[in-house]
């Protein structure tokens, strides 16, 4: 993707007459140690989650069910990503700012993270962000 930091995952789902059923290993299937799982779902209409930054946490962002839309910024480019797919996944390094909306009814979000939840490695202000990325690039 035309945007640093970013990269979709095609999953192998191991299908059979039952269904499917997809199976993640870290640092086998995503390219970290997978630390923590958390998912949204029953998402209010209209809601807009994320707009914030990461200084070290990398994720991997998977719409098991429903859609939703992914707003990805650099602090150069910023691109947009339709997540509906069970077998795609998003991955988000560090230093992207993220904003996540149009969720449809029933959508439930799983990400999978590098590192447990630490509130000091979020960057919440947008001018903060653009402030620390070119921090980084100097
Ligand atoms: C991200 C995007 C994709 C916890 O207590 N533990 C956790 O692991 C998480 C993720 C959240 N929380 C608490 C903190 C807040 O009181 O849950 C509440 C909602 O979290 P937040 O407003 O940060 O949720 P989102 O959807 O805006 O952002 C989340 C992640 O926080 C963030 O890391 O990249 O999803």
């Amino acid at each position: 993707m035309d945007i640093s930091g970013i990269k979709m995952y095609q999953f192998n789902p191991h299908g059979d007459d039952r269904g499917q059923l997809i199976a993640l290993e870290g640092m086998i299937s995503v390219p970290f140690d997978i630390k923590r799982v958390y998912y949204m779902y029953d998402t209010a209409f209209g809601a807009r989650r994320g707009r914030h930054a990461h200084k070290n946490l990398q994720q991997i962002l998977i719409c098991v069910s429903g859609s939703c839309k992914v707003l990805l910024d650099d602090g150069t480019k910023k691109i947009i990503v339709n997540l509906n797919r069970p077998d795609e996944g998003l991955y988000i390094a560090n230093n992207v700012w993220r904003e996540m909306y149009d969720f449809s009814s029933g959508t439930v979000l799983m990400v999978l993270a590098s590192d447990i939840y630490d509130e000091s490695d979020y960057i919440r202000d947008y001018n903060e962000f653009l402030a620390f990325v070119k921090r980084g690039n100097e």
